[in-house]
């Protein structure tokens, strides 16, 4: 069993350096760092750290280590929430003596010792509690590992709500949630809004594009973020403004960044992942993302949205 695998690997190290990847969210922040507080607890006398860069609207997840060159030499490097090489933080990982991967993306590519990729997991949160809860004779969780695992199951699931959610996650929501943590100031780190970014959501509202059969989308120029001082990685993260509307069954925004245009693409009905992946994407069925190098190229996408919907309204 892999999960056996990882662990009996782990406990062949002395030192282990948890990596995050590219823009890290709380789920992989989370996984990240309640991995470190459960390997900490469980085995005292080794070094367990978490490495990478936080922003300051994950900073209420706790603190990343520094770590000199040398900690590579005889270290144990694992990579969770990401499947990608080029996505993870601070390449010295490459340097480490064994890789171990921990992730809930369909695969890609494969490098490290161990690969646990399971795509029945709706967050990377979710595996690092099934390897505690699997391995409890050998785990000991803690009420900090337990927040910021919660943090995470609650942002990947947008609070139980997506697709991905199964019994499991609830299960295991219900487990961090009996920890003694400060629930309401979790919600409140995670979920508040600043006013540039409500009057950037009231843009968007009065703003989107609609398509005939039902397809709606938002091009946000650099100039747009810039007039409301948003980052490009937030406007991304706000495609869901979108959802939830009766007319709207097919969502998009395609945000410019400097040298592209991010596509992020949600649907409550047709598969959207096929569609990401004729523009070089890919995902899951109800939300995926590409990434194109022209505003024509968004147009197009456009319409083979709308396409879409019209063959199956007309079924
Ligand atoms: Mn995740």
């Amino acid at each position: 069993m892999i999960q056996r695998e990882i662990i009996d690997l782990i406990e062949q190290y002395q030192v282990i350096i948890i990596h995050h990847h590219v823009n890290p969210d709380p789920d992989c922040v989370g996984s990240q760092l309640g991995l470190k507080y459960i390997l900490q607890a469980s085995y005292p006398d080794k070094e367990i750290y978490a490495v990478g860069h936080l922003d300051g609207r994950n900073a209420f997840l706790g603190k990343l280590d520094e770590i000199s060159n040398d900690k590579y030499e005889k270290a144990l490097a694992i990579l969770v929430d990401v499947g990608d090489k080029n996505r993870v933080v601070d390449s010295r990982f490459l340097n480490a003596k064994a890789i171990i991967k921990i992730d809930h993306h369909p695969l890609t590519e494969s490098f490290a010792n161990i690969e646990w990729v399971d795509t029945s997991y709706a967050a990377c949160c979710e595996m690092i509690i099934d390897l505690y809860v699997q391995n409890q004779d050998r785990l000991q969780m803690t009420t900090e590992a337990a927040r910021v695992l919660y943090a995470g199951l609650l942002t990947d699931t947008d609070r139980y709500y997506f697709d991905n959610v199964t019994g499991r996650t609830l299960r295991y929501g219900a487990l961090a949630y009996k920890y003694d943590f400060d629930k309401q100031a979790l919600y409140a780190d995670i979920y508040y809004q600043s006013i540039a970014e409500l009057k950037f959501k009231g843009f968007i509202y009065e703003n989107f594009q609609k398509t005939p059969n039902g397809f709606a989308y938002m091009k946000l120029s650099k100039e747009i973020l810039d007039k409301y001082n948003i980052d490009p990685n937030y406007a991304a993260n706000c495609v869901n403004t979108l959802a939830n509307i009766l007319e709207i069954t097919m969502w998009c925004f395609f945000v410019e960044y400097g040298d592209h245009i991010r596509v992020e693409l949600r649907s409550r009905i047709a598969p959207v992942n096929e569609i990401a992946k004729r523009f070089g994407g890919g995902g899951h069925k109800l939300a995926a993302g590409a990434k194109v190098y022209s505003w024509e190229e968004c147009d197009k996408i456009v319409a083979v949205c709308d396409e879409t919907l019209n063959n199956l309204n007309n079924h």
